[in-house]
């Protein structure tokens, strides 16, 4: 097997070696799902899997826009359209100065299986730019905007490709590019997700990701008859996914006592409530503002410059930030700690090393494509209501998020549970593949 498994990467490998965290994706992938395809008949001679890592089509453009200085600025822009055998091309929008093919594609190889797992008929895309939001104006960031939808949009559309916010990608942007967009089509349509409530978004839709990573954390402590009620949790990030992972942990009556960003990370020994939280948001979403003036607000927290949150002691810990984030020396000390559950919420932010250490020490961690998958499900969610000409009240979108949390987390068991410990990572990704490749199966060599 581990022949197969090396074989299928080096070919892979032959096109794709400058791009590291593809690679990395499509290991983490084959080394599960390569194993399933042997044992079953239906996939042998198929190239099910090659066909997979292979995007549909890879679209890269020029964005140019003028800056408050009447300077011309010129960036990147991509769409990665991965995988369109279970419905529209559906995924993120990523803008951050490190943003490149290799990313993107990483991102869109993931969003195939966690889309699948969501069971809603969503295929899989991603997309951004090489732009930096940080420290532009409003006007700035609308312009961009704007140039940046001015060629997507061709590409685009509510049957078609259906993109959403990610990193550097929240209600204001997507507001600049659904404006654009209907200005160059005439149409109002739900073209993106993550809208505004009165222009067709969904009701929880900004809460989703976040809330569904502890959905998913509660579902697997509740599995092995704990709760997540009076745990401690560390979490990193306080953009969209941490702030409300975070705001779910208060409700549940846990005790989060630290968040972080690219600057640093703050630990608050007395727990961040509900107050200290809206500070955080406040400072985050309106002032774009940095995660070290809690302290000044908050004396008794500290504020750890460069540093990541890994060496809090925790009961839980919940990766919110971005991708390889999380390195094995940091798996080794959260064990050495105590730390009994990691739910992602972050895409692939546990090297692979890291999450070795989790398997081997056999405490609950599951992978973002399974623990995160809340936010593009809440977006099926919102494109339904869309198309439904119709919006559902907050209750009702909660508890089919909730359903959804539930559902995954039984198809990761199906799949994943081995002896006396569940495999997460094995079962999403053995339970995404099966639906897509079916599909794939099904209509062909296309
Ligand atoms: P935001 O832009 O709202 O927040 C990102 C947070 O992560 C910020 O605190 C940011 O700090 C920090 N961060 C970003 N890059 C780095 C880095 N290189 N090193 C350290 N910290 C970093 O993004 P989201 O919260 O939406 O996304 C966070 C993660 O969740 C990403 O991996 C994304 O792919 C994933 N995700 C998002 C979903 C969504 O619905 N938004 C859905 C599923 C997954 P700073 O401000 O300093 O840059
Ligand atoms: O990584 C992700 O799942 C997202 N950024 C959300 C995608 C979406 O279409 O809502």
């Amino acid at each position: 097997m581990k022949k197969i498994i090396e074989n299928f990467i080096s070919e892979i490998d032959k096109k794709n070696s400058h791009e590291p965290e593809f690679m990395q994706a499509v290991r983490e992938i084959a080394e599960t799902v390569l194993p399933y395809i042997v044992s079953k008949d239906i996939y042998h001679g198929k190239n099910i899997l090659m066909r997979m890592v292979e995007p549909e089509r890879v679209l890269m453009f020029r964005v140019n826009w003028v800056d408050d200085n009447g300077e011309i600025q010129v960036n990147r822009g991509y769409r990665v359209q991965m995988n369109s055998a279970i419905g529209p091309y559906k995924g993120g929008l990523r803008f951050h100065p490190t943003v490149n093919l290799s990313i993107l594609k990483f991102l869109a190889l993931e969003q195939v299986f966690k889309n699948s797992l969501t069971t809603l008929p969503m295929g899989a895309g991603k997309g951004g730019s090489d732009f930096d939001p940080k420290g532009k104006s409003d006007a700035e960031v609308m312009r961009f905007c704007q140039s940046f939808m001015t060629e997507l949009y061709r590409y685009i559309g509510p049957n078609t490709d259906v993109p959403a916010g990610d990193i550097g990608v929240g209600g204001r942007e997507i507001g600049y590019m659904f404006g654009q967009y209907k200005k160059l089509k005439k149409e109002f349509t739900g073209v993106l997700t993550g809208k505004g409530l009165s222009w067709g978004g969904s009701l929880i839709r900004p809460e989703a990701t976040g809330y569904g990573t502890v959905y998913f954390a509660e579902n697997m402590m509740n599995h092995v008859s704990k709760t997540i009620k009076g745990k401690t949790v560390i979490i990193s990030g306080s953009g969209n996914v941490a702030q409300y992972a975070a705001e779910k942990c208060i409700q549940l009556s846990a005790k989060v006592i630290s968040m972080s960003d690219s600057s640093g990370t703050i630990y608050d020994k007395d727990g961040i409530d509900s107050e200290k939280l809206s500070f955080i948001m406040n400072l985050k979403n309106i002032k774009r503002g940095r995660i070290h003036e809690y302290v000044k607000k908050y004396p008794n927290a500290t504020f750890l410059k460069n540093k990541t949150p890994w060496e809090i002691p925790c009961d839980i810990a919940l990766p919110c930030a971005t991708q390889n984030e999380l390195n094995e020396h940091d798996a080794k000390i959260l064990i050495k700690n105590g730390c009994i559950c990691v739910s992602e919420g972050a895409n692939m932010p546990c090297e692979p090393e890291a999450i070795i250490v989790f398997k081997i020490n056999k405490i609950l961690y599951a992978p973002g494509k399974a623990s995160n998958a809340g936010g593009v499900a809440v977006s099926g969610l919102e494109m339904a209501q869309n198309s439904l000409r119709y919006s559902w009240s907050r209750e009702e979108v909660d508890s089919k998020l909730k359903e959804i949390m539930k559902d995954i987390h039984n198809s990761c068991l199906t799949h994943g549970q081995e002896k006396d410990y569940v495999n997460y990572e094995k079962g999403a990704n053995i339970a995404g593949f099966i639906k897509v490749a079916d599909a794939m199966l099904a209509q062909g060599v296309v």
